[in-house]
C-alpha cells in the first residue's frame, strides 16, 4: 500500500489532479491496438488533468480557438506526466508503457490504442456518462485522461456508480443530435449504444475542425452543459 501511495503522491506533484489504479482483469477483451497490448500488464495507472473551467464557459455553439490550444497543451502535459510515471516504475524494477493521450490510430473508425475512459472508469476516477465521456465527481467531464500500463504490484481502486440519473442536458445540447440519452448502470458495451457516433465524428472532424484557428476534432458542448461539470470551481 505504501508503494502505491508513494506513486500516487509523486504523480500529484507532477501535475495530475486525479489518479487511480485499474485492475486490468475486467478490461481483458476490450478493443486495443495491437490486440495483445494489455497482455504483459496487470495494472494501469489512470490519471486526469483538470481543464480551466473558464475555457468551457466561453463555448456557446462551437469550439473556440482558446479551447483548441488548451486541448493541445493538456495532451502534452498528460504525455509528459505519463512518460515520467513509466520512467519511475521502470527505474523501480517494473515494466511500464505510457499510452499517448490523444493518438488516433484508425481515422476511419476513430480508435486509439486503448480507451482511456474505460481504464479510468475501472480505476475509480468516475463513471461513463450519457455523453459517453468519463464524468468525475470532482470536476465533471472537464478533465483529460491518460493511461500507463504496468506490471508493478499496485493496489487497485474500485469503480464508482453512475450518477447521471434522469438528466438529459448533454442530449438536449449536442449540436450534432448525436447523444441517444440511454442510461447505463456501469458502461456502454459499444459506443453505438450511447451515441449516433457518425454524427459526432462528422461534426467534429469535419465542420468544427475546419473553423478558423481550430484544426483539431473538438467541440466541448456536452462537457459544458453537464451539471456535474458546472457545479465545481465556479
Ligand atoms: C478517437 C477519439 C475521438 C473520436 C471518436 C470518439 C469516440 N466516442 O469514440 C472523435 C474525434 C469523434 C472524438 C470526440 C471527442 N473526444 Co475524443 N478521443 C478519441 C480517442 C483518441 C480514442 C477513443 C477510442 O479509441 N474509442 C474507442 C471506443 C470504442 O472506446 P470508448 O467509447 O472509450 O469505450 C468503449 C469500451 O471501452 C467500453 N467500456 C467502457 N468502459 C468499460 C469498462 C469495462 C470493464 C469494459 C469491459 C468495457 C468498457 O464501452 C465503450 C463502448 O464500446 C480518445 C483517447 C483514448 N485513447 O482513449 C479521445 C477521448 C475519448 N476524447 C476525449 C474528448 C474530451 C472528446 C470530445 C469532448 C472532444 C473535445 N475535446 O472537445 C469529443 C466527445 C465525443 C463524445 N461525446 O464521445 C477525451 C475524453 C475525456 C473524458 N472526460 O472522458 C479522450 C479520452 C482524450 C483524453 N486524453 O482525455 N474523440
Amino acid at each position: 500500500m505504501n508503494y502505491t501511495q508513494d506513486v500516487k503522491d509523486v504523480i500529484g506533484e507532477w501535475g495530475a489532479d486525479l489518479v487511480g489504479i485499474a485492475d486490468l482483469d475486467p478490461l481483458r477483451g476490450i478493443d486495443t491496438s495491437p490486440e495483445t497490448l494489455l497482455d504483459p500488464f496487470t495494472r494501469a495507472v489512470s490519471l486526469a488533468v483538470r481543464l480551466p473551467h473558464a475555457a468551457f464557459e466561453m463555448i456557446s455553439d462551437r469550439p473556440t480557438p482558446i479551447y483548441a490550444a488548451i486541448y493541445q497543451t493538456a495532451n502534452r502535459l498528460l504525455d509528459d506526466i505519463a512518460f515520467r510515471i513509466a520512467q519511475k516504475l521502470q527505474n523501480d524494477g517494473w515494466s511500464a508503457l505510457p499510452i499517448p493521450a490523444s493518438q488516433v490510430l484508425d481515422r476511419e473508425n476513430w480508435y486509439g490504442a486503448v480507451s482511456h475512459k474505460a481504464v479510468a472508469r475501472v480505476a475509480g476516477l468516475g463513471w461513463q456518462g450519457k455523453n459517453l465521456l468519463l464524468i468525475t465527481p470532482q470536476y465533471g467531464s472537464r478533465v483529460r485522461l491518460v493511461t500507463v500500463l504496468t506490471d508493478a504490484p499496485l493496489v487497485a481502486d474500485a469503480p464508482l456508480e453512475n450518477r447521471c440519473g434522469a438528466c438529459s442536458r448533454c442530449q438536449d445540447a449536442c449540436p450534432a443530435g448525436a447523444i441517444k440519452g440511454v442510461a447505463t448502470r456501469d458502461y456502454y458495451r459499444d459506443r453505438d449504444e450511447a451515441m449516433y457516433f457518425d454524427r459526432c465524428a462528422l461534426k467534429l472532424a469535419g465542420e468544427f475542425a475546419a473553423l478558423p484557428n481550430i484544426g483539431v476534432p473538438i467541440c466541448g458542448i456536452c462537457i459544458r452543459v453537464c451539471p456535474h461539470s458546472r457545479q465545481v470551481g465556479m
